[in-house]
């Protein structure tokens, strides 16, 4: 079965809704519906009620090859005409003139400057029943979608002037591909070898007008609205594939396993990481090193702090491409002066990703653990203004005296709050 069904339900919602189940050659018809009409949602300011109640034999009443719906409203004495819009299909692919980006390749130029590049070629058609020859279509070609940041790391080149992206407005021709292609240029000095992704979408233009044209098309609910494709770049691994073997070490320089650092003592620690590469090189190398939130870095070198939700993480480049036998060691400074003295150990984790696919994953992982213990000795001083005190008869009643305290943190840790306690004695005692 291929043909669509509506069917009313005159008391939905009190008024009346009718819904279209959408025919489907495979399975006759599809579960769900593809439009629920409300009367409310289509009536203007008409007071309709029951509408769905009754539903005359479809036929095309404009001549537009799309079936029309005459429904009545029972309850309000009126039927309502549901007209229906052409839909069509748009179908679009990509494609590259080349399997692999060759950075040393470089066959295209502008601006008198040699680049390497890609043609990316796209083509669009259309189907489905209307009556225009040609459909109008918004289509847009984005480079390197995955780009961190905004900017692509490549370029088209349209009359003349460089964009990221192609935004063009086509008539495409009911079931013949239209095709277009655009050479899109690699940046020179790239530090990011990973695959470019590129993505076509296309739209039907925004109607001006609110009355209904018969002939204007809208697009299938289950239309693709876009597709992507992606160019990886040619590396000097056997059939592309880069199998690299990473390993990665880390310790804290002067630190023995097991020591407890006492917090605030040495308020800084130096993490000292060396990664080697034992096999096919590997690219966009990179350590993450997991923080906890109150320990900062004091040198950032080649690394940059990423912050997620409750995760400090840092991100420090290692080689693009690390190549075999090549080792890379780094130091990353440490600062504990936030810890607070409950602390009793910092976790450090570490791992080594490359883009190369990874041999043995097991040894690019390393985890830190410092021990930490508070040490929070005062010592307190007191002194006196007045040498002696007399009291006793013929003295005054109240005695004025006047002592001051010294309190000294002797030890490292910090210390949130110190109790001083007093004792002054209020009576006088009768013993001599
Ligand atoms: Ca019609
Ligand atoms: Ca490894």
């Amino acid at each position: 079965m291929n043909e669509d069904v509506a069917i009313g339900a005159p008391y939905e919602n009190d008024r009346g809704a009718v819904y279209i189940y959408n025919g489907c050659p495979a399975s006759g018809l599809k579960p769900q519906y593809s439009q629920r009409i409300f009367v409310s949602e289509i009536a203007g300011g008409l007071k309709l009620k029951g509408f769905g109640i009754s539903i005359a034999k479809s036929m095309d009443i404009d001549d537009n090859l799309y079936q029309d719906l005459l429904i009545g409203a029972h309850e309000s004495g009126n039927a309502i005409l549901l007209r229906s819009m052409p839909i069509v299909r748009v179908e679009s692919e990509l494609s590259f003139d080349k399997n692999l980006l060759d950075t040393k390749n470089m066959s295209c130029s502008y601006n008198k400057r040699k680049y390497s590049c890609v043609e990316v070629k796209f083509c669009i058609r259309y189907a489905g029943g209307s009556l225009q020859e040609t459909l109008e279509l918004q289509v847009s070609l984005m480079s390197d979608t995955r780009r961190s940041g905004s900017i692509s790391r490549g370029f088209f080149v349209v009359e003349s002037r460089i964009t990221q992206d192609i935004n063009q407005t086509l008539f495409v021709h009911q079931d013949n591909w239209s095709c277009h292609s655009y050479d899109f240029y690699i940046q020179k000095n790239l530090t990011d070898f990973s695959a470019v992704a590129f993505l076509l979408s296309h739209k039907l233009p925004q109607k001006n007008s609110d009355s209904f044209c018969k002939n204007c098309p809208i697009m299938s609910k289950d239309n693709l609205q876009f597709v992507t494709k992606k160019i990886k770049f040619y590396t000097e691994c056997e059939n592309g594939v880069c199998v690299s073997d990473l390993t990665l070490s880390a310790k804290i320089l002067n630190y023995q396993k097991d020591k407890v650092l006492i917090i605030g003592q040495n308020t800084s620690l130096t993490l000292e990481v060396q990664i080697t590469n034992q096999n096919d090189p590997a690219y966009y190398t990179e350590v993450f090193i997991s923080l906890p939130p109150d320990i900062s870095v004091t040198n950032q070198g080649r690394c940059s702090i990423l912050n997620e939700e409750n995760k400090k993480t840092l991100q420090c480049d290692v080689g693009n491409p690390l190549i075999e036998s090549k080792s890379e060691t780094f130091q990353v400074k440490l600062d504990t002066s936030k810890l607070t003295k409950n602390t009793k150990k910092v976790q450090l984790n570490l791992s080594v990703t490359s883009q190369s696919r990874e041999e043995r994953p097991l040894d690019n992982k390393a985890n830190l653990t410092i021990l930490f213990t508070a040490e929070t000795y005062v010592t307190i001083i007191g002194f006196t203004k007045n040498e002696q005190i007399l009291f006793g008869p013929g003295q005054p009643d109240k005695i004025l005296f006047e002592q001051g305290y010294v309190v000294t943190k002797v030890s490292p840790s910090p210390i949130e709050l110190v109790n001083f306690v007093m004792s002054i004695p209020i009576t006088l005692g009768t013993k001599n």
